[in-house]
């Protein structure tokens, strides 16, 4: 699936799950290098794409039938649904719903499975947690092919029998105007940093409004500060990941929601914090945060030694993500062992654009760094070396990558330097990298 965000393009999921189909859904901002990938990997029997990429994802294609679906009731999808109702697919709750594709560390992309149990318990967790009701009105600002706009926003509401309004793009003075009508928001911090800056953005503007939910991305304290000071209310800030779904939340009701924390592991959710070798971290002190339950996935799709890697023995996935949990069970993320850019909500591994990049005429090698970027959190940036007598430019790199790479991905900006800073063991290093070009995107 690579569409745009429709009411039609929701009912594709539903009816596929009630199929029994494995439904993957991919970025649309992905090019048709990146796509070529994902079909290959995937095989899919059916594929739908944007009426006026029909003809460039057809020479992509090696299996599989080819449909569109447009945003306007267009697309061959809608001309030929069959009359009759077709009946609903027994499925187990080990049986596969859908395959997300998360960036990797090795430059290839993971499918991530996971499962029709996956999908449920964590729905029906979080319409418990957050308190669904059947009057909420939905503000549906992400786009549906990530877990957070296509799971954690809409499975609620499809749950409590919800009212969604979709916005196709953000614009911050339209989501506002709807808080009239609204009752929840679902955002990432980039949402809420452009919300807190808009002049519309008033207390009065938000007084029917019960929840503003925010996650995929650290949401800075002074910003959940900032956010509360200009509306009177809380962010309530949760975390999770595509392999599992949600993991932890600050409370709903009944406790703080305290800025800079991802709150408590869910209920059913197990976590806990380990060092590098797997061994126990004194509590309060950092560790990666490893977490098992009913919501963690199935694995990575036709990559078993990866799954080996990151789910161990007992079941416990490996997040890669740095944290602290206190006392009482209070989660806070202090940082990543994953070498990871997320920008305004979007996972991006360096590795992919270093591989790119150094594929270049006269690239010796590279560093991808994500840097602070005011709107989106962190942005992209790379440091190239040159080989000997090669002249490469910030210009020509930039120009290169363009149509290889989804533009979220590109660089933007590209510093070329005589060489990379390394440790005594030869690795190149990033943190020093971070703090010499802190201010490259501000
Ligand atoms: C847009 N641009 C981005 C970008 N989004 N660059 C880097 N990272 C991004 N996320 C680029 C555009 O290509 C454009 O570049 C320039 O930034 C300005 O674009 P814009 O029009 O201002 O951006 P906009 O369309 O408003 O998009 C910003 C955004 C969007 C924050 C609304 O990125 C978004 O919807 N993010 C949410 C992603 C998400 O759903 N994440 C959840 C993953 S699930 P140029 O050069 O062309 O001008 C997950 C698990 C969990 O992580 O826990 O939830
Ligand atoms: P993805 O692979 O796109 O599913 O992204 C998951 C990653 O997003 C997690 O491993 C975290 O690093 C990050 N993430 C999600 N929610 C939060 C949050 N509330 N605060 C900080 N990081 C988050």
């Amino acid at each position: 699936m690579q569409v745009d965000k429709s009411p039609e393009n929701v009912l594709l999921y539903l009816a596929a799950e009630r199929l029994g189909m494995v439904y993957v859904p991919l970025n649309t901002a992905y090019t048709s290098a990146e796509l070529a990938y994902f079909l290959g990997d995937a095989e899919p029997a059916v594929v739908v794409c944007r009426p006026a990429d029909e003809a460039e994802v057809r020479g992509l294609l090696t299996t599989g039938t080819l449909v569109t679906l447009g945003t306007d009731g267009t697309g061959s999808l809608l001309d030929d649904i069959p009359d009759e109702v077709v009946p609903v697919a027994e499925r187990t709750p080990e049986d596969l719903a859908a395959i997300l594709y998360t960036s990797g560390t090795t430059g290839r992309s993971k499918g991530a499975m996971l499962t029709h149990g996956n999908l449920l318990s964590n729905a029906m967790t979080l319409k418990a947690l957050w308190g669904w009701r059947h009057d909420d009105v939905l503000i549906h600002i992400l786009p549906i092919y990530h877990v957070h706009g296509l799971f954690v926003a809409l499975h609620g509401a499809l749950l409590a029998g919800a009212t969604v309004l979709f916005h196709r793009g953000f614009d911050s003075a339209a989501v506002i105007a709807d808080f009239a009508r609204g009752s929840v928001l679902m955002g990432v911090p980039t949402h809420y940093t452009r919300l807190t800056g808009a002049p519309e953005m008033t207390r009065e503007a938000c007084t029917n409004m019960r929840l503003f939910i925010s996650g995929s991305a650290p949401l800075l304290a002074e910003a959940h500060e900032r956010f509360e000071e200009k509306t009177g209310q809380r962010i309530l800030e949760r975390y999770g990941m595509t392999e599992t779904g949600m993991i932890t939340s600050n409370p709903y009701e009944g406790g703080a929601r305290v800025a800079g924390t991802v709150g408590y592991p869910l209920p059913g959710v197990e976590v806990r914090v380990r060092g590098d070798n797997g061994e126990l971290v004194e509590q309060g002190k950092p560790g990666v945060l490893e977490v098992r339950g009913p919501n963690v996935f199935a694995g990575y799709w036709r990559m078993p030694e990866k799954t080996a890697q990151e789910i161990r023995e007992d079941g416990f996935f490996i997040t890669g993500d740095v944290a602290t949990q206190d006392a009482d069970g209070r989660v806070t993320l202090v940082g990543r062992a994953k070498d990871l850019i997320i920008a305004g909500g979007l996972n991006i591994y360096p590795k992919e654009i270093e591989e790119a990049i150094d594929a270049l005429p006269g690239v010796e090698e590279s560093a991808v760094i994500g840097v602070p970027h005011p709107d989106m959190g962190e942005g992209v940036v790379a440091v190239v070396v040159a080989q000997k007598g090669a002249r490469v430019t910030e210009k020509a790199v930039r120009a290169a990558l363009e149509g290889q790479l989804a533009r979220f991905k590109q660089p933007r900006r590209v510093f070329v330097v005589d060489a990379l800073p390394r440790n005594a063991m030869g690795k190149v290093q990033k943190a020093a990298l971070r703090s010499e070009y802190a201010e490259a995107l501000k």
